[in-house]
Parts: C-alpha cells; structure tokens; sequence
C-alpha cells in the first residue's frame, strides 16, 4: 500500500492521512493495518493518566522535550472523550505543545470519540501501532482516568504513569477507577501548591496496602516509585523521565515485556472479535428480524436471555431467520 510504504517512510503527510483513514475505519483502514503491523513492536509505549486538570497534558509536552533532547524521537496520542468537538483542552494542549511544532522528531495525534464502547480503544491502539511502525521510539498516550475504556487504553501500555494533583482528592478517585492496581509510576504534580507532599503520603498509604500482604515477598517486584514534579516548569521531570527508563529496564530483564506483549495481544484480539461478532451477527440477523424480537420482548413474550440464546443457536445452525 502505497500511503503505508510513503507514511512508514517519514513523509508527516502521509502519516496523518494514514492516522485518518484508520481511525475513520473505512473500506482501506483493514489493508493498511495489515501491511503496517509486521513494522511494530518496537516502541515504548508509555500511558499518561489521571484525572481532568492534573497536568497530564503538561507533563507530556515536557516528557516529550526531555526526550528529544536525548534524540530520542517520540510519538504523542491525546485521548480525549470529555472534548468531543476537540474544542476545549485539547486546543489547549496544542497552544501548550507549540514549542515541539516543527519538530520532525515528534508527531503528535488527539483522537476524536468513537461511538461503541470497544472502539475508542481498538482505534487508540490503532493509531499508537502506526506511530510504533513509522519508527517513534517512545509513544505517549494521554487519557483521562475516567471510564472502563480509558483504563483499557492505559492498560494497552508498557508502562502506566498515573498523575495525581494536590486538593482534588484525586487519590480516591484513582482507586476506584482502578488505576492505581495498573500504575508503574506515580506522580504528584502541581507540587508548587499546598497540599502536595499530603497527596504524596496518601498515594504511598494506598500503595502500601497493596503491597502488605504478609509473607510475601517483595525483592525484584516493581515498586512504583511516588514523584512529585512541576510540570509547568519542568521540576521533576527529568525523575518521571528516568523511572520510566528504569521501568522498561525492568520488563525487559525479567521477561514481563513479552508477558505485557501476550497479555496486551489477547485483550486486543477478544475486544476485535467481540465487536467483529456483534457486527456479524447482527447483520445476519437483520433490523426487522430484530425489531420484532425487540417487540416480544417488550410484549414479555420473551425475555432477553432467551432471546439472545436462541438467536446464537439459530445462527449456529444455519437456518435461515428471515
Ligand atoms: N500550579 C501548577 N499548575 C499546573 C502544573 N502543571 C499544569 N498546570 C496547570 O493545570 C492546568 C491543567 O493542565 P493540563 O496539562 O491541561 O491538565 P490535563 O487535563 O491533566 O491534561 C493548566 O492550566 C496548567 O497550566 C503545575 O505543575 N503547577
Ligand atoms: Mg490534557
């Protein structure tokens, strides 16, 4: 595919007319995935979470500089789902991430919302593929810590920095959100305002529990390390910078990078094939044969249950439902 051959080759064009046409999912997103996947794998790619107005978006755009100061190229992928007409915080990402514009060393993405539940994540990781594959050696994924679908793109990561900011009482809402099981790196920014190193103690208490189960041994485990940066001044980072260096170090030299590889390749390929099913059998179905199911529902003729069950079966068995 010629877009794919001219993208992977480093033409900025043709990388974003390919990020397009993926996302969009079109008739030719299939091909190009296909002739882009064999050129991936090789990138770290590092999640960037945590609540709306933390610094995330900050923090990247100084990650990002602290990077390519090391010539080490990287690939930025805003997810967004909150600014659905891309108005809002993410003009404000880019106003903030003018200072790595013109930079061919780094490319940067904001995802627009996708309908299904699935999808979001599937085109996420889609587009995260293509920067992998055109050669950006770090990818950063920005997502809010908010739903199921944005801790499965954090969980899509190598490595999950979760960031926290003093007086929102964020370290709550990390919890319930479940992000704090998944992160690798924890960071408290705005450590310019009070409160900071409180929040730093209320992680490392949360954290603790995690750990304190009696007995068990901890040496050679990952301990997420609790950082406290200023992002907008680039306090700190070069810190965030370094344990996600040591974290990659770390997977790769106990063997969990491959685990992460099989793991991550398996919720990608169960989430495909759950959508790809859906659509499947929907279409065999047909809307009228649905609708009339979806009326003896309602009729309580039928409950959905047995609706479904014996949807499957029928399909199963090839007989015709029309
Ligand atoms: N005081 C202070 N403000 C910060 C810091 N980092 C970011 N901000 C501000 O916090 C607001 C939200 O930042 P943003 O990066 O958009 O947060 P995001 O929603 O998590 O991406 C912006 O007004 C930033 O300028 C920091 O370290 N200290
Ligand atoms: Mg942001």
């Amino acid at each position: 595919m010629e877009l794919v051959t001219r993208a992977l080759a480093g033409n900025r064009y043709a990388l974003a007319r390919l990020i397009s046409l993926i996302e969009n999912d079109g008739p030719d997103a299939h091909a190009a995935l296909q002739a882009v996947y064999p050129h991936t794998g090789r990138a770290h790619i590092v999640g960037i979470t945590g609540a709306p107005g933390t610094g995330k978006s900050t923090l990247v755009n100084e990650l990002a500089k602290h990077w390519r100061s090391r010539q080490i190229t990287v690939g930025i992928v805003a997810v967004d789902p909150t600014s659905p007409f891309s108005g809002g915080a993410l003009l404000g990402d880019r106003v903030r991430m003018h200072d790595l514009a013109g930079d061919p060393g780094v490319f940067i993405r904001s995802m627009a919302t996708r309908g299904s539940l699935g999808g979001l994540a599937r085109a996420t990781g889609d587009v995260v593929k293509v920067l992998d594959a055109a050669g950006f050696a770090v990818v950063l994924v920005e997502t809010v810590g908010a739903g199921q679908a944005e801790v499965d793109i954090a969980r899509a990561a190598h490595t999950v920095v979760l960031v926290e900011a003093p007086g929102l009482g964020d370290e709550v809402q990390a919890l319930k959100a479940g992000l704090l099981e998944i992160a690798d790196v924890l960071v408290v920014n705005k450590a310019d305002r009070p409160g900071a190193a409180q929040t730093a103690l209320a992680l490392e208490m949360a954290v603790g529990r995690y750990a304190a189960n009696p007995g068990e041994r901890t040496e050679g485990l990952w301990q997420p390390p609790i950082l406290q940066t200023v992002a907008l001044n680039g306090t700190g980072v070069a810190e965030v910078l370094e344990a996600i260096e040591r974290h990659r170090l770390y997977l790769q030299t106990t063997g969990l990078w491959a685990e992460r590889e099989r793991a991550r390749v398996r919720a990608e390929l169960l989430n495909v094939l759950q959508q790809e099913a859906l659509r499947h059998i929907l279409t065999r179905i047909g809307e009228q044969h649905l609708h009339r199911l979806i009326e003896r529902i309602v009729a309580r003729e039928l409950d959905p249950c047995s609706a479904a069950y014996s949807l499957l079966s029928e399909l199963l068995h090839e007989r015709g439902l029309k």
